[in-house]
């Protein structure tokens, strides 16, 4: 009996030691200490000794599951350590390195410039109006003295979506809609986005403007200068010299174009002011009486003037950018600069 018991003993702690896994000392111990184990069926066989024997045998063989129970324990301890260290290390985690920054965005320049207009106007007591994009004829067009044959309609290359609904060319429907339904006195500019059919480095199809008018008794061309004059001083600095030529709008009687000493050269003549030492800002004028028919206004009670530019010019030229189709590719290193 103590032979088998010594050779059962080195038997178990041999591949004890040998088992790598949780799952095999387990298996082992099954095999060895389990209900049906090889310790097991030596304890059966004790009723088959004298009594004398069974009490020695009986010690020995308790005293071997003493020792592998013992080993058996102390192998799981050493398992679990050596899977926890083997975690650790695995999930270690360098906490010096520098974190990843968050680049927090930022108003796109054709916003911001057009923020920067509102502010202006509503400083001087405009309110800001909106209408929609996709638009009648009627108020593109008709209710602005250009009938369906008038020749400047060709002035702006219009999408069409049917024979009577259209992308809008300018936002001056808007101000249509919002002479429709109030009555003077009325100081509203209507900024947003606009569609022409027309692409090049200075036009895009789809881009941004601001229109306004003013609208009341008695309001006159020298109301047109003085509140164009200050938004111009406003957004470009108070020493800006500016200069008022006639022109020609089917909205307005008489009409003006307003220009800005050239604030890339400083008038001495270049690329961008095409040598003449002028950049041409805004279209303006006193708006027309058949403007004021379209909407039951009496135009013998009221005056007004109006005025319109696009957004993405103002931005080129106080940014110093050249081409107007950057705006529009959304590339990162363009629009950080802002
Ligand atoms: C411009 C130039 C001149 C204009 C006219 C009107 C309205 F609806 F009141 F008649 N809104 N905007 C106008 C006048 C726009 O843009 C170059």
């Amino acid at each position: 009996m103590s032979a088998r018991l010594e050779k059962l003993a080195s038997e178990a702690l041999g591949e004890l030691s040998g088992a790598s896994s949780m799952d095999a000392v387990l298996q082992l111990k099954t095999r060895y200490l389990g209900r049906k184990g090889e310790v097991a069926s030596l304890l059966k066989e004790l009723g088959s000794l004298s009594p004398e024997e069974r009490k020695k045998a009986g010690e020995a063989i308790n005293a071997v599951k003493a020792r592998l129970e013992e080993a058996f324990d102390a192998k799981v301890a050493a398992l679990e350590a050596g899977g926890r260290a083997e975690r650790l290390q695995r999930e270690r985690i360098d906490i010096t390195l520098p974190g990843r920054t968050i680049r927090p965005g930022r108003m796109h320049p054709v916003t911001q410039v057009m923020e920067e207009i509102e502010e202006i106007f509503s400083g001087l007591g405009f309110d800001v109006a909106e209408g929609p994009e996709v638009e009648l004829d009627y108020y593109n067009f008709e209710a602005l003295n250009l009938p369906k044959d008038h020749p400047a309609r060709d002035m702006q290359d219009t999408f069409y979506v049917s024979d009577e609904v259209l992308l809008r060319t300018h936002t001056s429907p808007v101000q249509i809609r919002v002479m429709e339904k109030e009555r003077p006195p009325l100081r509203v500019i209507a900024p947003g986005t606009v569609y022409r059919r027309d692409s090049d480095i200075t036009h895009t199809p789809m881009f941004h403007q601001v229109e306004g008018f003013m609208v009341d008794k008695g309001v006159t061309f020298s109301n047109l200068k003085g509140v164009l004059t200050h938004f111009l001083h406003s957004l470009f600095g108070d020493k800006t010299d500016i200069r008022f030529r006639p022109s020609f709008f089917p909205f307005t009687e008489p009409s003006a174009e307003i220009d800005i000493r050239c604030v890339i050269c400083g008038g001495s003549g270049c690329r961008v002011c095409k040598g003449s030492g002028w950049l041409e800002i805004l279209g303006a004028g006193m708006i027309h009486p058949e403007v004021f028919r379209s909407v039951k206004y009496d135009p013998e009670e009221f005056t007004g003037f109006a005025f319109g530019l696009g957004i993405e010019r103002i931005a080129m030229l106080k940014f110093g950018i050249e081409d107007i189709r950057m705006f529009f590719e959304n590339d990162l290193r363009f629009l950080r600069q802002f």
